[in-house]
């Protein structure tokens, strides 16, 4: 029996398309919304993230989404197993984000605990961004959106909005969310930063992913990033909140798979979602058809991440005057004190977003997980050519995070490279 094998409990069964739309046959209420007859039912399972499986279930009057989790990392095997209690943290999450920013998230329908999975609202026709962000398209609520989404959360979630109580009460649940926590701490702290066995990178990358693993500043810049990332509760962080978890239309966003869950910084989410952004950056070069050809997009791309964080910033800003949590109470902060105390707490965020933000770039391209972004460009020294300014742009800002006090010095700091 495989270790795996052996970490499903009793009442879970892996599905594939046919046991998927029996499971979801014997949920009266949504069959009846996918129209009755499961004859005439399609079901496609379309996972193409790193851990579980996804189905989409079209009836004749309506479509859902099945999502379940694998006793196992499905982008490695069943030699990884995973434990399936991440299908409660993604639920209890997308539960809470839902009462922050409702218009955001996928409604979820069903939950099952044994089986691990969630069927939810099924998305039409959005995409996954990052896909969209390789095919040069543009979204112009984009950046609002997101903004918006992580400064609801992360305020609302945190000592601001609640109470100490309140606030102890709502994170204790998301302390048990270890395995997924554990695999942040490797891959995304550790791995890139020693000959960690599954580590990859593309060809004409050796000599600094050689030095990056000798670089003294590098290592204890990403090693202070691991001890926000452990000792730092501020609010419930979505916790792999990329380009890859998110869902667009048009005119429509909506941020999906919280199963990383967990209390943590506040800067984290915004770090990472602002590295995916700058890795889609530098990989334009190569998914341009002729020299030059992204170059408008590029510029689309910049503002769109700058725009994203400054909306965070205005909004996170606006919702701190009117607080009422255990921090920063008004018996203690007189107004006149505020735009103090209100600076001190946005700088320690900006400098915990620029760590984050140079520790995921690093290791999406040194360590195990990468990013279609660059996967995609096929010439392995085009690939090699952007890979290597994105790596020396993260490195930059881990170490020297404290020079980029505002969008300009980002800004300018890209542009060089
Ligand atoms: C083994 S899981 C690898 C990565 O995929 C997820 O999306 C997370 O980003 C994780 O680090
Ligand atoms: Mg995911």
């Amino acid at each position: 029996m495989t270790a795996a094998v052996k970490l499903q409990p009793p009442g879970y069964e892996a599905l594939n398309p046919q046991s998927a739309m029996q499971y979801m046959a014997r949920l009266k209420q949504i069959a009846d919304a996918l129209g009755g007859d499961i004859a005439r039912w399609d079901c496609e399972e379309v996972g193409d993230g790193n851990l579980n499986l996804v189905f989409i279930i079209k009836g004749t009057t309506g479509a859902v989404v099945l999502k379940q989790a694998l006793p196992y990392v499905r982008m490695v095997g069943d030699s990884w197993p995973l434990p399936l209690y991440r299908a409660h943290y993604e639920h209890l999450a997308l539960t809470e984000q839902f009462l922050h920013a409702p218009t955001l998230v996928p409604k979820t329908y069903h939950y099952d605990e044994p089986m691990a999975l969630t069927v939810m609202e099924y998305l039409t026709p959005h995409v996954i961004l990052r896909k969209e962000l390789i095919a040069g398209k543009r979204f112009p609520n984009l950046a609002t959106h997101l903004g918006h989404f992580m400064a609801q959360n992360l305020f609302f979630t945190s000592d601001l909005a609640l109470t100490a109580e309140q606030k102890r009460q709502k994170m204790t649940p998301y302390l048990g969310n270890i395995a997924m926590c554990k695999i942040t701490e490797d891959l995304i702290f550790d791995e890139p930063y020693f000959k960690a066995p599954m580590n990859r990178h593309t060809k004409g990358l050796d000599d600094l992913a050689k030095s990056y693993q000798h670089d003294v500043p590098l290592k204890l810049a990403a090693q202070e990033m691991k001890w926000r990332f452990l000792n730092a509760p501020e609010a419930l962080c979505h916790g792999d909140l990329h380009t890859g978890s998110i869902m667009v239309s048009d005119t429509d966003t909506r941020v999906i798979d919280p199963e990383f869950a967990f209390y943590g910084p506040i800067g984290f989410d915004v770090g990472m979602l602002l590295a995916n952004f700058v890795m889609a950056y530098f990989a334009q070069d190569g998914h341009a058809d002729k020299p030059g050809a992204r170059d408008d997009y590029k510029e689309w791309i910049l503002s769109t991440a700058i725009a994203t964080c400054e909306t965070f910033i205005s909004e996170f800003s606006n919702l701190w005057q009117s607080r009422a949590g255990e921090a920063y109470q008004t018996r203690v902060i007189s107004p006149s004190e505020n735009p103090a105390a209100l600076d001190v707490r946005m700088k320690q965020i900006s400098n915990d977003v620029l760590g984050f933000c140079g520790v995921e770039i690093i290791r999406r391209i040194l360590g195990l997980a990468h990013n279609i972004d660059f996967e995609m460009i096929s010439d392995h020294d085009v690939r090699a050519a952007c890979e290597r300014k994105a790596l020396m742009f993260g490195r930059e800002l881990l170490v020297n995070r404290q020079d980029y006090p505002t969008p300009k010095e980002f800004v300018a700091a890209i542009k060089e490279l």
